[in-house]
């Protein structure tokens, strides 16, 4: 089979969408844009973006035993902004990452924050998804779309987040000694141009995936067009040890909206994964994603297709340089 024939690599499941705000034992307006962890017990958990009716958000657990159905939802918010203490929470808290890591036997959660100043990147760590440190904003505003690394890399935590840069909006990764402090900035994948599907505007989705042969980089390209904006996912590959070298970007997009759950709602035309867990084959990925800014998805793929995927489709990158060159090769 040539895996470049089929665009879409992703199966969305036959429930979709799996979560809406029906679901929800208080008023909410929309949820979507999940945070998603296997809890120790093998349970998924679901850290869901909630969004009220004054058009701000909150995080909300979900819990259930198969990641499809049979969700215990809390019964109330379970991570609200805190904008007495932290100001830059003002406006809530939106669209989480998880991670866990080893080496503290904790969760962090990276999540954008929403204030005067924009959208900037706050972390909180938690053991049980009931109680929260709060770090509060590690990247100062513009910026989002962040995840930790579930490893250290010579003694340091690794961040991928996107800041507004004057040049667009790229695909960053600084390090840390302690989640506290920030450095070794790098722009590892930039937003391609002119007419590529991921020109201008890309994001991390959720947390790298972590494979024999990488990182694999699940990204939003966000295309501008007269209707709108159309959200849809993209794949790269980054060295194992050195996570700020991208190995193989893909060319096209491997998902994108097509189901009407997907094309219709508070912000159509967007597909935005924010969460993964893997199968207990080891192989099989299961993509929690907010459809249309209004519902939450499920859609599975697997490492190996991935991986065999972007052999096909994907370009050999070893610096900006050559990512750039290979842009005008294509133009
Ligand atoms: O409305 C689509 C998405 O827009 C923003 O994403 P980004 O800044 O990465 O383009 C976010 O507000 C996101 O929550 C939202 O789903």
């Amino acid at each position: 089979m040539n895996p470049g024939n089929k665009k879409e690599l992703f199966t969305r499941h036959p429930a979709n969408p799996i979560l809406t705000v029906n679901d929800w034992h208080y008023c909410a307006h929309t949820v979507f844009n999940p945070g998603a962890t296997k809890l120790q017990d093998g349970t998924t958990l679901l850290l869901c973006r909630v969004e009220d009716h004054r058009g701000f958000s909150h995080l909300c657990a979900a819990r259930s035993a198969n990641g499809v159905d049979g969700w215990i939802i809390d019964d109330h918010p379970t991570f609200e902004s805190d904008p007495i203490n932290h100001p830059a929470e003002l406006w809530g808290v939106e669209d989480p990452r998880i991670t866990y890591l080893k080496d503290k036997a904790e969760y962090v959660i990276t999540y954008t924050a929403f204030g005067k100043a924009g959208p900037g990147v706050a972390i909180a760590t938690t053991k049980d998804f009931k109680t929260f440190e709060r770090m509060g904003l590690v990247m100062q505003p513009d910026d989002k779309d962040a995840a930790i690394f579930p490893t250290l890399f010579d003694g340091n935590y690794a961040m991928i987040h996107r800041p507004i840069a004057k040049s667009g909006a790229h695909i960053w990764i600084s390090f840390s000694p302690d989640l506290h402090n920030w450095g070794g900035h790098e722009m590892i994948l930039p937003a391609r141009k002119g007419a590529w599907w991921d020109a201008n505007k890309i994001g991390l989705s959720p947390p790298p995936i972590e494979t024999d042969r990488g990182w694999l980089v699940l990204y939003h390209g966000v295309r501008t067009h007269a209707n709108g904006s159309l959200y849809r996912l993209g794949l790269a590959l980054f060295d194992k040890a050195h996570p700020h070298t991208c190995l193989l970007r893909g060319q096209s997009w491997i998902f994108g909206p097509e189901a009407d759950y997907e094309l219709n709602g508070d912000v159509g035309n967007v597909v935005f994964p924010c969460g993964f867990t893997i199968g207990e084959d080891g192989d099989t990925i299961n993509m929690y994603y907010g459809a249309a800014d209004t519902s939450i998805c499920l859609a599975t793929s697997s490492i190996k297709k991935l991986l065999l995927w972007l052999d096909y489709d994907g370009r050999e990158v070893t610096n900006l340089e050559e990512i750039e060159a290979s842009e005008i090769a294509d133009a």
